[in-house]
This record gives structure tokens, sequence and C-alpha cells, in this order.
């Protein structure tokens, strides 16, 4: 939601018109790697994958693992381990998550005879192509701390037999619920700009402070008084402080959270 309360419209043209190519890609792919931040295990997913990677070999990555509560995590791989659907959780900057990761690829891989394709997709900023340089074993995609960093669809050649595909993140037209909405902003799935940092901080403490148990981060003011974001009459700057909470939160400085469990109502 942004300063003037309406919701986020965040589907720029390059968007719409990476979407329309990924679903022509999609027919002439074997392979769906889903790539899903682990905090936002429900909310990160594409809910048109469904059909339209149907009769796809699928393999969903929960990036971020790092960052996102161990026992949450564990819950998600039940979760969808039980609907059939392969799951990893992996810090995608490690490498051994990349070595699982490239496994599991080479797996499904082997299932096809002769050559497989890949395409690997998801959110903005999801760690889309940081899992393909994991898998390539090199920096050969561009990774950024920030969302829209991939423009391109792009093919990487993983072994003779297996290719892998790079694709801008994209979100959905309209982003559902107002609960998706502060928790994809947490999460780095909308730029900055888009935003007001001081509502989604506020979505957050309330969050946070209706749970029972958990990680506990400081109110705004706190973090703001001692990292001294003042103006100069020595009031708080909200709007500066609630940016730098959110590069915080992002970071990990507040621990680890999740911010979905399979069990909410979501
Ligand atoms: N802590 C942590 N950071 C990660 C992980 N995976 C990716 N990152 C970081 O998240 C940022 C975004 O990663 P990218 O791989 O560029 O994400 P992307 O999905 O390709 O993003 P777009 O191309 O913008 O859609 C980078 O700064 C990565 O280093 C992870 O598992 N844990
Ligand atoms: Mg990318």
């Amino acid at each position: 939601v942004n300063r003037h309360g309406t919701p986020i419209q965040w589907y720029p043209g390059h968007m719409a018109k990476a979407m329309r190519r990924i679903a022509e890609y999609l027919e002439a792919v074997d392979i769906v790697v889903e790539v899903v931040d682990a905090r936002i295990a429900h909310s990160g997913r594409n809910p048109m994958l469904g059909e339209l990677a149907a009769r796809r070999l699928r393999l969903l990555v929960l990036t971020r693992e790092d960052l996102a509560d161990p026992q949450t995590t564990g819950a998600w791989i039940e979760h969808y381990a039980a609907q059939g659907l392969e799951t990893i959780a992996a810090d995608a900057r490690s490498q051994r998550s990349a070595k699982r990761l490239a496994s599991s690829l080479g797996r499904l891989a082997e299932r096809r005879k002769g050559r497989s394709r890949a395409i690997v997709l998801g959110l903005p900023n999801a760690g889309k192509s940081s899992v393909i340089n994991g898998i390539l074993g090199r920096a050969a995609a561009k990774t950024e701390d920030r969302a829209g960093v991939t423009r391109q669809l792009q093919w990487f050649r993983v072994s003779p037999h297996v290719e892998l595909m790079d694709t801008p993140g994209v979100l959905v037209p309209k982003i559902s619920s107002p609960q998706a909405q502060w928790k994809l902003a947490v999460c780095g799935a909308v730029p900055v700009e888009r935003y007001d940092p001081e509502r989604v901080a506020a979505e957050f403490a309330r969050w946070m402070l209706a749970r029972l148990s958990g990680a506990r981060a400081p109110r705004l003011q706190a973090f703001a008084r001692r990292r001294g974001f003042l103006t100069r009459g020595g009031e708080i700057d909200e709007h500066t402080a609630a940016r730098a909470y959110l590069r915080a939160l992002q970071a990990g400085e507040f621990g680890r959270f999740s911010f979905e469990a399979p069990g909410d109502a979501q």
C-alpha cells in the first residue's frame, strides 16, 4: 500500500510482456523450477503457475532459509511434499545448497530421455539468478539486492543435456490481500519506490505483536532513536527510519522470521 492508501499496482509493461513470453516458453520446457522466498512460502507463489505448468516436472525451491524460521520451513516442505511437490529449502548463495539443487535438477532431467530444458520462475528478487549461478557453479547470471534485476529471458547450459532459463521476476497483476502486500514488500519483491515504508513497518509490527511466540524485532520508534534517525528539530524522522528498519529486517538483523505457516488462514 502506498502513502495514499491505494493498493500496490505494480505491473509495468516489461512484466506483462515477460509473463506472455514465459507462457510461450512454458510450452517448450520439461521442467519448471519455482523459486519462492521461504518466509512467504504461500504468498510468494504465483497462482497462475498451477495451470501454466501442468504436466511439467516441478521443483519448488524455498530460498532464504537462512532468514526464515527453520521449523516453519520444515513444515512447508512437508506440506508441499504431501501435495506431491518436490521441495528444497536453500540459502541460494551457499555451495552446500547449490550442490543439492544441482543434483535434484539432474535427477529430474534423467527422468526425461535425451535433452531437457528447465525454466526458473518466481517473484522479483526471490533468488532465481542466484539459484542458477549455484547450479552452474559460477556467477553467470546477474544478481543484486533489489527487485527487477533480470530483464531478459536467457538460456544457460548446465550440461550437454540440460539447459536452464533465467527469467525476470513477475508479480501477479494485482496483489490480492493487504496481508500479502506488506509481506511481499518486506521480502523485497516490490521495488522500494512503490510502497510507503512507514505503512509496511506498521503492518509488520501489528503482525509481530499479535503472535504469541517467535523472534521479536524492536519497535520502530526505539530503533529510530537508537540509530539517530532524527530531523533537525530533534523529532524522529519516521520515513527514513522505516526504510532502514525494513532493510535491517530484510537482512536478518532482528532474527529469523517466517511470515506464513502452512496452518494459517491465507
Ligand atoms: N540471505 C539470502 N540472500 C539471498 C538468497 N538467495 C538470494 N539472495 C540474495 O537476494 C538478492 C536477489 O537475488 P537474485 O538472485 O538477484 O534474485 P532474482 O530472483 O534473480 O531477482 P530479479 O532478477 O530481480 O527478479 C541478492 O542480493 C542475493 O544475494 C538466500 O537464500 N539467502
Ligand atoms: Mg534475476
